[in-house]
């Protein structure tokens, strides 16, 4: 019956067309003013288990230890348990903001944004993005815009179809992740004494990587005047895990830096290290060098907050101040265009880089590419919108 009252997809689609588009701000000027981003704070954690069961409980977090020098990154290819590439469902996130929920007793605060922050992460930079395009799923209801990664039939096939050498460099990344962690804390905390842990031979191996077995954190923040909840997944912590996100630690593989050209490459990586740890609250990002046959060569600490300082006027520089205004005049330009749609409608967003974004609300026969058939109401599982239309 709420559709009646709105226009049809395409009549609406037509008339935003031509005039729903953002264009990005220049970068050659600082930005006078940002933004304030709220320090997040932590709602709830979960984690997947190796079938790729949600569970509330900490079984997937990991504990960081040193990595043996020169450790072979290439250990254990033959044994990664892959999880097969899937559309960016929010599914587990709103699980989680849904159980949260249950706790507040009937008081629910005025959430803007619920997102996985690997899409916010695309967001905020995306004034410095000068290669890749991507395309989001928004729907708005009550007030709160639900925000998922739309990837086309094409790019996720690309995604698993990935060239022998790439999928090996993804690996590298995984493999890393086994040798900084272990599942217990305090375990072992230095490779020096050369010992060997498990079956598998190499020293300091945390164990075969299953990329099915993820732990995930669910924080509360606000970006200027809109509140907002972030999943995603947290790497290990150092020490005990203390129930904050104060000692989250974010691994990362990069080659190793032998140039000048090398550093600046290293320094735009940054800003996506920056706010994809930013955003989540991870307060310390790990990178191991590598050479390109994936023996670590030197590892680095970086304290996220001093990243901003560590880029500045160099050759890639980028200003978080840009990004961050950026964001915050995309989230309002969205809630003002999808003010004016029902609950049911499914907004696609398209990012083009150095030019901007553009919005269209999709007709019927788009948002049935969207749906998983009688089960989600747009992409939103049904349980949920039930739940919150209840
Ligand atoms: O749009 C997204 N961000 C997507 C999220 C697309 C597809 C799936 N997901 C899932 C993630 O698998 C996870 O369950 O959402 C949850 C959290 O995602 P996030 O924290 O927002 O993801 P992001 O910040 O993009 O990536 C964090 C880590 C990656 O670490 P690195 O250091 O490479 O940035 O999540 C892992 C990866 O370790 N990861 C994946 N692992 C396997 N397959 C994938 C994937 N498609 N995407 C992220
Ligand atoms: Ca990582």
């Amino acid at each position: 019956a709420e559709d009646d009252l709105l226009p049809t997809g395409k009549v609406a689609k037509a008339k935003i067309e031509g005039d729903c588009a953002l264009a990005f701000p220049s970068l050659s000027h600082p930005v006078s003013h940002s933004p304030a981003f709220q320090r997040p704070s932590q709602l709830i954690t979960f984690s997947y288990s190796p079938s790729r069961v949600l569970q509330f409980d900490d079984s997937a977090l990991r504990y960081f230890v040193n990595p043996p020098h020169g450790a072979d990154l290439n250990h254990g290819y033959k044994r990664w348990t892959r999880r097969p590439e899937e559309r960016g469902r929010i599914d587990g996130l709103l699980s989680a903001w849904s159980r949260f929920k249950t706790n507040l007793n009937g008081q629910n605060p005025e959430i803007g944004v619920i997102s996985w922050r690997g899409v916010i992460t695309k967001i905020l930079t995306a004034p410095y993005e000068e290669r890749d395009a991507w395309e989001l799923n928004v729907m708005c209801v009550d007030g709160t815009m639900y925000f998922e990664e739309h990837l086309s039939d094409a790019r996720l096939k690309e995604k698993s179809d990935l060239e022998p050498r790439q999928l090996l460099q993804s690996y590298y990344g995984y493999s890393f992740e086994s040798y900084c962690t272990s599942s217990t804390p305090n375990e072992r905390n230095q490779h020096a004494s050369g010992s060997s842990s498990g079956t598998s031979g190499a020293v300091g191996w945390g164990g075969d990587v299953d990329t099915n077995v993820q732990w995930c954190s669910v924080v509360k923040t606000k970006l200027g005047d809109t509140r907002i909840v972030i999943g995603g997944e947290v790497d290990c912590v150092r020490g005990r895990y203390t129930g904050n996100t104060d000692n989250f630690v974010e691994l990362k593989t990069s080659l190793s830096i032998r140039g000048a050209q090398d550093e600046a490459r290293f320094e735009k990586k940054l800003l996506k290290f920056y706010f994809q740890s930013f955003l989540l609250g991870v307060p310390e990002i790990f990178v191991g060098f590598r050479k390109p046959s994936g023996y670590l060569t030197t590892t680095q600490v970086f304290q996220t907050v001093q990243i901003p300082r560590l880029v500045r006027g160099k050759p890639g520089a980028w200003d978080p101040n840009v990004c961050l205004a950026w964001g915050d005049q995309f989230i309002t330009f969205l809630t003002n265009t999808v003010r004016g749609g029902s609950k049911g409608n499914v907004w696609r967003i398209k990012f083009t880089p150095k030019i901007g974004v553009s919005v269209i609300l999709l007709d019927d026969v788009d948002v049935r590419d969207v749906e998983g058939g009688e089960r989600r109401v747009g992409f939103l599982p049904r349980w949920y919108w039930e739940e919150i239309n209840g």
